[in-house]
């Protein structure tokens, strides 16, 4: 922290970890210079800069190159193929993301020993750091979740109240943080996403993979997906740090799992070596499940809460903490959640499915041919057939939506050519989804459910996935209550 006193340092990008940096490293008597693709990001900036540069990436990338600056901070959004990153990382300028700030900060201060969680993954990211803080805060720490579900992790640092922090990591904000040293770390699964940002699924799973680098106690993976178990073979972690999986099955030893109804720890403590420790039942997951039966519950839920607990008892919660955590935790708000029902017709706001792997989890749950899909947005580079083979049997119809239709257009002609397709046109945010719920109106039949997973992210139309499920929640009531005849 002492030597960013005085210093010059580059802060790319104002939204909401930027402002923070900058908050930051103001305080910290940094000279800062700002740049921003977006003027209005400027504009709103209400702290004093050394300078302020508003301008499209190639004029960052050339400002930055002519400027003496040796360190910028990055947000996630900056992309790692562009020209901004490659440039200043060829001009000698040091990279580094919000989150390495903060762990810099929090090393440097009065309390360094706070213990980091970290986790990543594709898909459940949000769902596990949730119930991982409130499995912590059951065992009585403060211990918010933090980092990519919202609250930069530098607040949660400099606001010096945590005993531990739950922080989400994307494979954005991992692909310029070098010298974290989690506590515990977890990449809950690994799926193609955000391939245009990274350059390719490797380059994806290389930053997926930084999650585990110097962990000091519990590499925890997923034992039913190899890429991770691969990760923590191959991570740098620090010397005694174990690698303990997750499974649905009967935990092996070093593992957590399932045994009957009981999620059991077999990884951590003297439940090395005998049968294990109970933690919790499905019962307490219930909440979670359709008609609140623990028999129905999504597999992938019990993955996460099985993920939670691990990297949970890595800091030392006790099992009563794990029971308590997970009855206490509820999903946060467009994760499947029934947003109106009408003439026999059920409307589902899974905005928050925004690639193609949580889009599969969400239809997976449909009965045959039940499904009236509403698709489509920013595609970030992936692929959908696979996702279109494995759901078509699924589905009565799809309601396209996005910018950029032609990918799932594409796969649908190739994998499903039955189905019927509809395109709904450019416009402003409420009226491309009153036309796609007006679409889906007209396709649904009593029994249906009308399912908002877009497989994409929502950048291209609307200013975040909460607004698109918003929008979609909102009109979906309208159209419940006319089919029953009301206003
Ligand atoms: N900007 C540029 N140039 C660029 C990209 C962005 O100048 O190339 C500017 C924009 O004009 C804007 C600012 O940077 O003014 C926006 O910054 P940002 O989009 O990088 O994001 P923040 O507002 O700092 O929010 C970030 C995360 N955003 C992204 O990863 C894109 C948030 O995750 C996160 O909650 C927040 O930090 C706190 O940690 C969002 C997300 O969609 C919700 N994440 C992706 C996901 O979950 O799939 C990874």
């Amino acid at each position: 922290a002492r030597q960013l006193e005085g210093a010059r340092v580059g802060v790319i990008g104002l939204g909401r970890t930027g402002r923070a940096v900058v908050d930051a490293l103001s305080t910290l008597g940094a000279q800062v210079h700002v740049f921003d693709a977006r003027a209005a990001s400027i504009e709103e900036l209400d702290i004093p800069v050394a300078s302020a540069t508003a301008a499209a990436a190639p004029e960052i990338a050339a400002a930055l190159e002519a400027s003496d600056l040796r360190l910028a901070v990055v947000s996630p959004g900056v992309p790692a193929t562009g020209p901004v990153l490659s440039r200043a990382i060829s001009a000698g300028i040091e990279t580094w993301s919000e989150v390495e700030l903060a762990w810099r900060l929090q090393r440097d201060s009065a309390r360094p020993d706070v213990p980091w969680l970290a986790l990543t993954g594709t898909d459940g990211k949000t769902t596990t750091v949730s119930m991982l803080s409130a499995i912590l805060q059951a065992q009585g720490l403060v211990a918010p979740a933090v980092g990519n579900i919202g609250t930069p992790v530098l607040e949660a640092v400099l606001a010096g109240r945590a005993d531990a922090l739950a922080v989400e990591l994307s494979s954005f904000q991992l692909h310029t943080t070098r010298s974290m040293e989690p506590l515990a770390s977890a990449c809950l699964n690994l799926a193609a996403d955000h391939l245009d940002w990274h350059g390719g699924l490797e380059a994806y799973a290389a930053d997926k993979a930084r999650v585990y680098t110097a962990t000091r106690l519990a590499a925890v993976y997923n034992t039913a997906d190899r890429a991770t178990e691969e990760m923590v073979r191959q991570a740098d972690v620090a010397e005694g740090c174990r690698a303990i999986g997750f499974t649905l099955a009967i935990p092996r030893l070093g593992q957590v799992g399932v045994v009957e109804d009981l999620l059991v720890d077999r990884g951590f403590g003297p439940a090395r070596s005998t049968s294990g420790i109970e933690l919790a039942t499905l019962a307490d997951l219930a909440h979670l499940a359709p008609g609140g039966q623990a028999s129905r519950l999504p597999a992938h839920l019990l993955a996460d809460a099985l993920a939670a607990a691990a990297l949970a008892r890595a800091a030392g919660a006790a099992p009563e903490a794990v029971a308590q955590g997970l009855r206490d935790y509820s999903p946060g708000a467009h994760r499947m959640v029934t947003v109106a029902q009408g003439a026999g017709v059920t409307w589902v706001d899974d905005s928050k499915a925004t690639n193609p792997h949580a889009a599969q989890a969400s239809l997976s749950g449909l009965a045959e041919g039940t499904g009236v899909w509403i698709a489509g947005g920013d595609t970030k580079g992936a692929r959908f057939e696979d996702l279109v083979s494995a759901v078509r049997h699924r589905l009565r119809a799809v309601v396209l939506i996005g910018k950029d239709q032609g990918d799932l257009l594409s796969a649908l002609a190739s994998r499903a050519p039955e189905l019927t397709v509809t395109r709904i046109d450019d416009g402003a945010p409420g009226a491309i989804m009153d036309a796609a719920v007006q679409a889906a109106a007209a396709l649904a039949r009593p029994g249906d459910t009308v399912l908002l997973a877009p497989a994409c992210a929502s950048w291209d139309q609307f200013s975040s996935y909460a607004e698109r499920g918003e929008l979609f929640a909102e009109r979906a009531s309208i159209a419940a209550r006319r089919a029953q005849g009301g206003p």
